[in-house]
């Protein structure tokens, strides 16, 4: 049997951390996310000002064998590079299967999905308090659309994994870019030939 204290995690909120059984801790810095924005200019003109701290995911440190379940506590910034609001890389889990559950701790935005075989997109609201289903086969990215950092818990079986995109699926296919002071959802090609350069991008 374990010992109770590889069984209990304390939500540290004020730092946004977990203390007690805490695992890895990643950081994700704007140049961690190079080729992602879809606005080239405005992120090189961003990055050579500073690079910011747009993410950090603290995972869990839970019994981790087959059947056993894991989670990880997301900060996303609030920020925007050009009309794109801050968002995490996004990825497919290793096991296909995997789904996850989200709940949201603090902060607004939203949770694209983008399913792997039909290329199909979803856009949820991801706002303090709500539980979002993450289903198997589903590109998921969170994104920051508020002022404040959103906080929130993701839970996975523990063989979940990551899959991050490759060269040849490079990115989502939508975008959430912000007009007139509201996020908007937008095909990644209509953005890139109809409204940037419209913007002189
Ligand atoms: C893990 C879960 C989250 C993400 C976090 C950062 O399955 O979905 O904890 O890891 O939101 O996103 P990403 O795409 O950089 O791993
Ligand atoms: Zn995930």
């Amino acid at each position: 049997m374990y010992d109770p204290s590889q069984l209990v995690s304390y939500l540290d909120m004020a730092a946004a951390d977990l203390l007690g059984t805490a695992g890895s801790l990643t950081v994700r810095r704007l140049s961690d996310l190079n080729g992602l924005f879809e606005d080239i200019d405005a992120y090189n003109k961003a990055l050579s000002r500073e690079n910011s701290l747009v993410y950090t995911v603290r995972e869990a440190a839970f019994p981790s064998d087959e059947g056993d379940l894991t989670c990880a506590l997301g900060k996303l910034m609030p920020g925007q590079i050009g009309d794109e609001y801050y968002f995490t890389k996004g990825h497919l889990h290793q096991w296909r299967e995997a789904a996850e559950i989200y709940l949201v701790l603090s902060g607004e935005g939203f949770m694209l999905l983008e399913d792997e075989k039909s290329g199909e997109s979803r856009l949820l609201p991801f706002q303090r308090n709500g539980l979002v289903y993450v289903p198997g086969h589903a590109a998921h990215r969170t994104i920051n659309t508020g002022d404040s950092p959103l906080v929130y818990l993701g839970i996975t079986p523990a063989r979940a994994g990551h899959d991050y995109f490759t060269d040849d699926h490079k990115n989502f296919l939508k975008v959430v870019v912000e007009v007139s002071d509201k996020p908007v959802l937008m095909d990644r090609e209509d953005y890139h030939r109809f409204y940037s350069p419209l913007k002189g991008h």
